[in-house]
């Protein structure tokens, strides 16, 4: 059945589900109550075990593994993210996030998480089983080549990368014109396909779900998606090229001086922003020529999506340390670890030695000459 669908297609509606859970957990007033009692801290909020924001994450997060495992039930095995599916209601009942076969048996699953609170269960079930075809209003996406090993694709699915920006909600502009440092423009799903045996990320989906502001409380998405199959290459990210004028790098607000500094003498302007997914949007989107990050705080669900689109581009994520070190740009890959390193928790997860992602690869060739091992 799979071999006629498109799996890009399928992820691109998905992405747009997912936006949809993330707005409306915003939009409802019910469940925004539900997020700023997190951010307040008030005592309401101690009647989860979990937070709210995780119960977004993980009920996004199994619509994409239901829906592309429906369809494609040769990768249904290799859906990862970060969220684990067990919440531990008030009662101390252990509850699993499923997607039920109907909107009202999803609608009861999370009424019992979200403590009787069925308003706020049946508009977030209402929004898992809806039809989304955003595809349709799309044009330019290819057609996946027919030979596709199915068996062979994992997925990566950050949910929502930046959920503390999602959370507070405020908007802090950069003093770059189309760089965001904080708030919802930072707020990205990030979905990613990787080979299982070659670990290279192949496809990705990007979506801002606050991308466009069309009133005071209503937004939509702005999509980006990228395929580099051995022989496919395709994307939607034709952006101008930058002026030129200034070479922009967009770090984290935790980045080490010293690494700072050393950007600022290769006359990099610096622009701190939020979201490891923003960040790397920002580079696909020719905002800023590298996003560099010199530790290990990002995860493989942070990368993988962005990564693949960078590929369709020409350009790609880098392990930092390693390609420092052989002097050579290194590509972080996502090979499926060994049972041993399995069994150590979420370090295998980890993009431990941080990351350089470029779109052009003359821009990492001059950074490893200049970022020599100490
Ligand atoms: C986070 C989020 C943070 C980022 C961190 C990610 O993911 O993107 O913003 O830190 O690396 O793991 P920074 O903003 O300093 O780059 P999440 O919000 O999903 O935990
Ligand atoms: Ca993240």
């Amino acid at each position: 059945m799979s071999q006629n669908i498109n799996l890009l297609r399928v992820l691109i509606n998905c992405g747009e589900k997912a936006a949809n859970i993330a707005r409306v957990c915003r939009s409802n007033e019910e469940l925004l109550a539900l997020l700023v009692q997190e951010k307040t801290g008030s005592e309401a909020n101690q009647r989860f075990e979990h937070d709210f924001k995780t119960l977004a994450d993980v009920l996004i997060q199994e619509t994409v593994k239901h829906e592309v495992g429906q369809l494609f039930p040769a990768m249904r095995d290799s859906i990862l993210g970060e969220e684990s599916t067990h919440f531990t209601n008030k009662l101390g009942h252990q509850i699993t996030i499923a997607i039920g076969v109907t909107e009202a048996e999803t609608a009861e699953c999370l009424e019992s998480v979200l403590d009787g609170q069925k308003t706020a269960a049946e508009a977030l079930a209402a929004e898992v089983h809806m039809r989304v075809s955003i595809d349709t209003k799309l044009t330019g996406i290819p057609e996946l080549c027919e030979q596709l090993d199915y068996s062979n694709l994992g997925i990566w699915i950050d949910p929502i990368d930046a959920t503390a920006e999602y959370i507070s909600g405020a908007s802090i502009l950069s003093d770059k014109p189309d760089i965001a440092a904080a708030g919802l423009d930072c707020v990205t799903v990030l979905i990613g396909v990787y080979e299982r045996d070659s670990g290279v990320p192949v496809i990705g989906v990007v979506l801002q779900p606050f991308g466009y502001k069309l009133g005071e409380h209503d937004y939509s998405s702005s999509l980006y998606w990228g395929v580099c199959l051995p022989t496919l290459q395709a994307h939607n990210c034709s952006f101008e090229a930058s002026d030129g004028q200034d070479k922009i790098g967009i770090v984290s607000g935790s980045e080490k001086s010293d690494i700072v500094q050393r950007l600022v003498d290769l006359d990099y302007d610096l622009v701190v922003a939020a979201g490891a997914g923003y960040k790397a949007l920002k580079v696909i989107s020719n905002d800023a020529e590298v996003y560099l990050l010199s530790k290990g705080s990002t995860f493989r669900w942070d990368t993988c999506a962005p990564q693949a689109i960078l590929r369709a581009l020409g350009g790609d994520i880098f392990d930092y340390a390693d390609s420092i070190k052989q002097q050579l740009p290194v590509a972080l890959k996502y090979k499926d670890p060994d049972t041993d390193s399995k069994e150590c928790g979420t370090e295998w997860k980890r993009n431990a030695n941080g990351l350089i992602a470029v779109r052009d690869l003359s821009v990492i060739k001059e950074l490893l000459s200049n970022f020599k091992e100490n």
